[in-house]
């Protein structure tokens, strides 16, 4: 494949590099030639979904500002496939001069004859390096024939719902950022109004205000253009609205994290906070209690509880026989996952960090919920039972009552955006139903009680010589390492902990809790040094703090 202006976009170095859970990551200044590429292997994906448009959005998400990145979206809205992720790795890899030659044979290899019929459309976040990256993208998808649009300035999930609707044929939605805004809005407002109309207590108590913390990024600047569609329904004070350095000591991975708000932020008793990250596809919620004066987080695990049983409580309400189910990682707190399975009732799975692997697994339920304890989720509701819904909303047999709650449910899925986690539409989503079962963030916390948890990162050699299984739950390899592990966990009453290599830093992280942040530390500990001993750790051994 002959592919004019390659000569501008040679590598800059010979280190490999590979597409990840988050696509390729990096320091900005090393990812011109990759991004090149990636525009040509958009064009090939959209040539093998039959002309079906492909997006790429240019972000590296919560990393700080000198990263970039880029990740390729499929024609639903859904994360690349597994074996898309190789051919990225290998086309990024290749010599500059051997480029074309290997995109050539892989269009060989995949039957592709054209590319003229293929559409990329792309978007990127606010990095001082995504502008000129998006050229290069832009370059390399022209490079290789295919038409394509440039989204501008867009949050990852804002470009998923696009490439949803583009492939739907309108019928997700308009692909547009004003159609998803409408959307989201609309479905928003609708809900709020029912709730109106039924006279809720909440209405009259509900604190309709916000304080958001948009991490200095691309979301800062999607946050006015929601309230001017919301207006008085929720008021959002917004923070780090993009006049800071982005991601810098705030955001949803900083507050996560750190178990702490962003620096620099006054925070009265009881108000309700929130944070982005970068690409606004996460979000936490966060607060100080009214009486003991602490911080308390509400994660990923906090948003996946009261969602799930927010819909178990209106899918009962339906009368349907829906089966909803709610997917984790291993970084769900054990506290979240006895309440979901004693309290709740509702069927709960484990996989892999990754999008990817919740969203696949959610996808085995009518109404799958998935949600990382980092923030990352949304909920996802199968075509059969979608249809259901809106048949039984029309059906004449069916009760008045049931009748209300399938609208209802139909309301709450537009307001979900059903492609991948999303930090606006999770806000929505959890103002909503806060105001629908007239909780405050108070209330919504004490559902559960957290177990005290410690997350580490330990310097290794070569971090793939940890290997993993079951969920990422256990290290098969180093051959010792967990029976290890598991001899410190026993230590620990309600101990667990676990190891991973990172899959967006050079790093190995280490995950534990238990029942005190005293025994949390130092479980987190032991296990760091274990690995640091086991696996080749560079630098100084771990100590506690
Ligand atoms: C990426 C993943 C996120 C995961 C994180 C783990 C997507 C879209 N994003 O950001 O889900 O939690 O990586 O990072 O899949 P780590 O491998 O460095 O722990
Ligand atoms: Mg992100």
């Amino acid at each position: 494949m002959q592919l004019t202006g390659l000569k501008d976009y040679q590598k800059v170095d010979e280190i490999p590099i590979q597409y990840g859970t988050a696509g390729f990551r990096t320091k900005g200044s090393r990812l011109k030639h990759v991004i090149f590429r990636m525009g040509a292997l958009a064009a090939i994906r959209s040539a093998c979904q039959k002309g079906a448009t492909i997006g790429v959005m240019i972000t590296a998400s919560h990393n700080p500002e000198e990263d970039n990145g880029v990740k390729l979206v499929d024609p639903m809205g859904e994360m690349l496939g597994p074996e898309w992720e190789q051919y990225a790795t290998e086309i990024a890899n290749v010599p500059d001069s051997e480029v074309g030659t290997a995109l050539q044979k892989l269009t060989k290899n995949l039957g592709v004859t054209t590319l003229a019929n293929s559409r990329v459309v792309f978007a990127r976040d606010t990095r001082p390096s995504s502008p000129i990256l998006a050229e290069a993208l832009e370059a390399g998808i022209k490079a290789a024939g295919a038409q394509c649009q440039n989204f501008g300035l867009l949050t990852t999930p804002q470009l998923h719902y696009i490439v949803r609707c583009i492939n739907s044929n309108g019928e997700y939605g308009k692909p547009t950022e004003d159609g998803y805004f409408e959307k989201l809005t609309e479905a928003f407002v609708k809900l709020r109004n029912i709730r109106k109309a039924k006279k809720m207590k909440k209405l009259e108590t509900y604190k309709a205000c916000l304080y958001l913390d948009a991490a200095n990024g691309v979301g800062a600047g999607k946050v006015p253009i929601l309230q001017s569609k919301l207006g008085e329904l929720l008021q959002i004070n917004l923070v780090n609205d993009g006049s800071g350095k982005l991601n810098h000591e705030c955001g949803a991975d900083f507050v996560k994290v750190q178990q702490k708000p962003p620096t620099g932020v006054n925070m009265a008793p009881g108000q309700r906070w929130a944070s982005l990250d970068g690409d606004a596809d996460r979000i936490v919620f966060y607060f100080i209690g009214t009486t003991d004066k602490q911080f308390h987080l509400l994660d990923g695990d906090k948003i996946a509880t009261l969602v799930a049983g927010y819909l178990k409580d209106l899918v009962q309400a339906t009368g349907l026989s829906l089966n909803l189910g709610l997917v984790q990682t291993a970084y769900a707190n054990g506290s979240s996952t006895r309440y979901i399975t004693d309290q709740l009732q509702v069927p709960v799975a484990c996989v892999p960090t990754g999008v990817k692997h919740l969203h696949h697994k959610a996808q085995e339920f009518d109404i799958g919920v998935y949600f990382e304890a980092n923030g990352h989720g949304t909920a996802i509701v199968s075509d059969t039972s979608y249809s259901s819904l809106k048949k039984a909303s029309q059906d004449s047999t069916v009760s008045e009552e049931q009748k209300e709650a399938c609208d209802l449910l139909l309301s709450v899925i537009d307001l979900i955006n059903q492609t991948v986690g999303d930090a606006i539409s999770d806000l929505l989503l959890v103002e909503m139903i806060l105001a629908a079962l007239d909780w405050d963030v108070e209330q919504w916390n004490q559902a559960y009680t957290d177990l005290p948890n410690r997350q580490l990162k330990v310097k290794v050699k070569d971090r793939s010589v940890i290997q993993t299984t079951d969920a990422e739950r256990k290290a098969s390899f180093p051959k010792d390492l967990q029976k290890a592990i598991d001899q410190s966990v026993a230590k620990y009453s309600h101990g667990r902990s676990f190891v991973r290599p990172s899959g967006t830093e050079d790093i190995v992280r280490v995950y534990a809790e238990a029942v005190s942040q005293d025994a949390a530390d130092k479980l987190a500990n032991e296990v760091a040094v274990l690995v640091f001993k086991m696996a080749g750790g560079l630098g100084e051994e771990p100590k506690l703090h």
